[in-house]
């Protein structure tokens, strides 16, 4: 999946590069950039005194030395004033530079924490809406795969109002779920009601019958839509190989998330995007908070999977696409 949030400690990331949250001098600090220098060795330093600073909002590349990462490199972010310095480009400026440098490089695989977010005052909200933004276009454009590390769940909250309207619509549905007994008898009554009239002659007859595959369905929606296989899958935030697998296999069975991944790429209609579930064996649980919240994005037709993600990651669900 080309951008995961994970929690995790940055120096023990096997990726080709890590990113540091550095300062202009790039002599070392305390956070990340101190975890970092220690756990990459005296090398570290002595390869970034000779490199004469750095600007914010932009980066510089050195190696790995004893991390597990090839490379490191040394982003600097702005110092929170409010937010009307800039901030917020100079932020993304930052990510964009480091991505720029990474691609550079070869790298297929990048770790950033979130920088600014710590000392520099960033508040973690609108300085993890930017790295997503930033990097969530990057990837539009190009095959990478992306963490974002985020090392302190607590301190970390989504934008209240969207952190709010959620919680709501899954409270609704919990109490709807659970004050509602004659709604479960109303839907098997339904149910019975849509049972075909007539049953098969035989097993065979019935398998000729065979309805269009799920793969054969995203396909046709991609060419509906009038978008490429690669616009799609990278809106779902899919590799290339699973991809391929599902376009080469007519009966795969992708997992839920995958499925729900390429209802939101598609920006499909809620009915439409059920219909695409069922394809794969699904149907969107009001027992689960993971579907719920896709549900809601897909009902408010916010098809921005970025975050889709942001909120999933909240509730402590597990992401889409991948
Ligand atoms: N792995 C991943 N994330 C981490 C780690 C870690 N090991 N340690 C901290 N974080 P900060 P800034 C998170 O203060 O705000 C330094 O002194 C942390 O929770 O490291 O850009 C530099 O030299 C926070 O969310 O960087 C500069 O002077 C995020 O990393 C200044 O601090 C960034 O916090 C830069 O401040």
């Amino acid at each position: 999946m080309p951008l995961r949030i994970v929690r995790n400690d940055i120096t023990t990331m096997r990726v080709d590069a890590i990113v540091n949250a550095a300062n202009e001098s790039l002599l070392g600090g305390g956070g990340v950039d101190g975890a970092i220098h220690r756990a990459a060795g005296p090398e570290l330093l002595a390869e970034c005194r000779g490199l004469g600073g750095c600007k914010t909002g932009r980066a510089k590349i050195t190696k790995g030395y004893r991390l597990p990462a090839k490379y490191v490199i040394h982003a600097v972010g702005p110092v929170w004033q409010g937010g009307s310095h800039g901030e917020r480009e100079l932020l993304a400026g930052a990510y964009r530079a480091s991505l720029e440098l990474a691609l550079e490089h070869g790298c297929q695989t990048v770790a950033f924490p979130l920088i600014s977010a710590g000392a520099y005052g960033y508040p973690k909200d609108r300085a993890l809406k930017t790295a997503v933004d930033v990097i969530g276009d990057f990837l539009l454009a190009h095959d990478m795969t992306v963490y974002l590390v985020i090392f302190d769940r607590a301190a970390f909250s989504i934008g209240e109002k969207l952190f709010a309207d959620i919680a709501a619509y899954i409270d609704d549905r919990y109490v709807e779920q659970h004050t509602s007994p004659r709604e479960e008898e109303y839907r098997r009554a339904a149910a019975f009601a849509a049972a075909p009239m007539a049953m098969p002659a035989g097993l065979d007859e019935a398998l000729d019958r065979l309805d269009e595959s799920f793969s054969q369905m995203l396909l046709r929606k991609i060419d509906e839509k009038g978008m490429t296989d690669a616009q799609c899958y990278k809106k779902a935030n899919i590799d290339r190989k699973l991809f391929s697998k599902i376009r080469s296999d007519v009966h795969y069975r992708p997992s839920k998330p995958t499925a729900m991944a390429f209802a939101v790429a598609l920006e499909l209609p809620l009915a439409e995007a059920r219909e695409l579930l069922e394809k794969a064996g699904f149907a969107f649980s009001h027992a689960s908070r993971f579907d719920i919240i896709v549900e809601y994005f897909i009902a408010h037709q916010n098809y921005d999977i970025f975050q889709i993600n942001e909120a999933l990651f909240a509730f402590d669900q597990s992401l889409l696409g991948g």
